[in-house]
């Protein structure tokens, strides 16, 4: 019997169907979706704090605001996230603990520090962009509640990666301070940013399964190269130089070709030693602790309605 509903599963997906929240679905299907939805809403989170570390020291009122605008857009894409991945079964408290106690993973690039205002341009441009070129694929997934969020995400990066360059092209056009600046914030998120599309494809363990599944419809190393060969003419075009002794344009394939990733430094972060980590969990507790009145006032509001609705 299960293997006939395997089978018939497998024909859905090849059919491009989507699979919904009460449709019957391998028990492995749904932990894939779980572990990768989940880490995607925690990564949306913790994601707002580098970049919020910025919002009162903006050097406009107008960055400021499109600033904060970004970073609540982060906050509202971890809840479509996490209600998302409610849809299979799972309680968004039980999966905030997780990462509250260190045993979820985010993504890797929210580890490193923000050091200059340069670099809340360069993470609109860099770490938005490579967002939105893994998640324009995912927008075509074969869960239906992911690919529908993945689809008002994207509009929402789009703006994110706009502001971001807008940022990048002012300091361009700056002073010799301003472009050093730019510069040094680039050399310093480029690798993690090639990191973030995950391991190469023959050190990916979970691919072969959510390729099959369309779960993944692109490898990590094609996204990562689509990502690269977008990402350094807009480099070029500000004046700017790409960290990477070793890249060079390929004729015959259109590509960009890179030098190597330091692995070992990926392997680390998301183990938990990479430069912010424990800064970036800290941050969530305290923030976890200090909501704690708003959680107690939802629920016993709720509790009162439901007093006055069975007398
Ligand atoms: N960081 O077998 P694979 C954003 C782990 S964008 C940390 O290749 P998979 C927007 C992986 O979990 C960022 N860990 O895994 C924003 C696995 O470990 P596990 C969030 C990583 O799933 C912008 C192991 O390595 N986006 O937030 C990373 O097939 C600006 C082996 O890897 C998403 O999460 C990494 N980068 O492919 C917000 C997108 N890469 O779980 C604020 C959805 C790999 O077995 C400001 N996720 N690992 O213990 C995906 O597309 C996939 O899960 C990949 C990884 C591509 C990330």
């Amino acid at each position: 019997h299960e293997e006939a509903l395997l089978q018939e599963f497998q024909a859905r997906i090849e059919a491009g169907e989507k699979i919904e929240p009460r449709d019957w679905m391998p028990e492995r299907y749904r932990r894939q979706l779980i572990r990768m939805m989940s880490q995607h809403a925690h990564s949306e989170v913790v994601g707002m704090l580098p970049e919020g570390n910025w919002i009162t020291r903006a050097p406009t009122l107008r960055r400021k605001l499109a600033l904060l605008a970004k970073v609540q857009d982060e906050a509202g894409h971890g809840l479509y996230l996490y209600s998302a991945t409610e849809t299979l079964g799972v309680d968004r408290y039980q999966l905030i603990q997780d990462l509250l106690e260190g045993r979820a993973k985010y993504s890797n690039i929210f580890n490193y520090p923000t050091l200059t205002w340069a670099d809340v341009g360069v993470i609109g441009w860099f770490v938005d962009g490579a967002a939105i070129v893994n998640q324009t694929m995912l927008a075509k997934t074969s869960y239906g509640p992911y690919s529908r969020a993945m689809i008002r995400i994207c509009k929402e990066e789009a703006f994110h990666k706009r502001q971001g360059y807008e940022i990048c092209v002012t300091l361009a056009r700056g002073t010799p301070e301003q472009r050093q600046m730019l510069q040094d914030a680039i050399n310093r998120w480029w690798w993690p940013t090639l990191m973030m599309f995950g391991p190469p494809d023959d050190q990916s363990p979970n691919s072969a399964e959510l390729l099959r599944w369309k779960v993944k419809r692109k490898t990590n190393d094609e996204l990562r190269q689509h990502f690269v060969n977008i990402t350094v003419p807009q480099v070029l075009a500000l004046g700017m130089t790409v960290p990477d002794p070793e890249l060079r344009y390929d004729e015959k394939t259109g590509n960009w070709i890179f030098g190597p990733i330091d692995w070992d430094e990926f392997w680390r972060v998301i183990r938990g030693h990479g430069p912010c980590n424990r800064e970036r969990l800290q941050a969530r507790r305290k923030a976890h602790e200090e909501g704690a009145w708003v959680r107690e006032a939802v629920q016993a509001y709720a509790r009162k309605r439901q007093q006055q609705a069975s007398p």
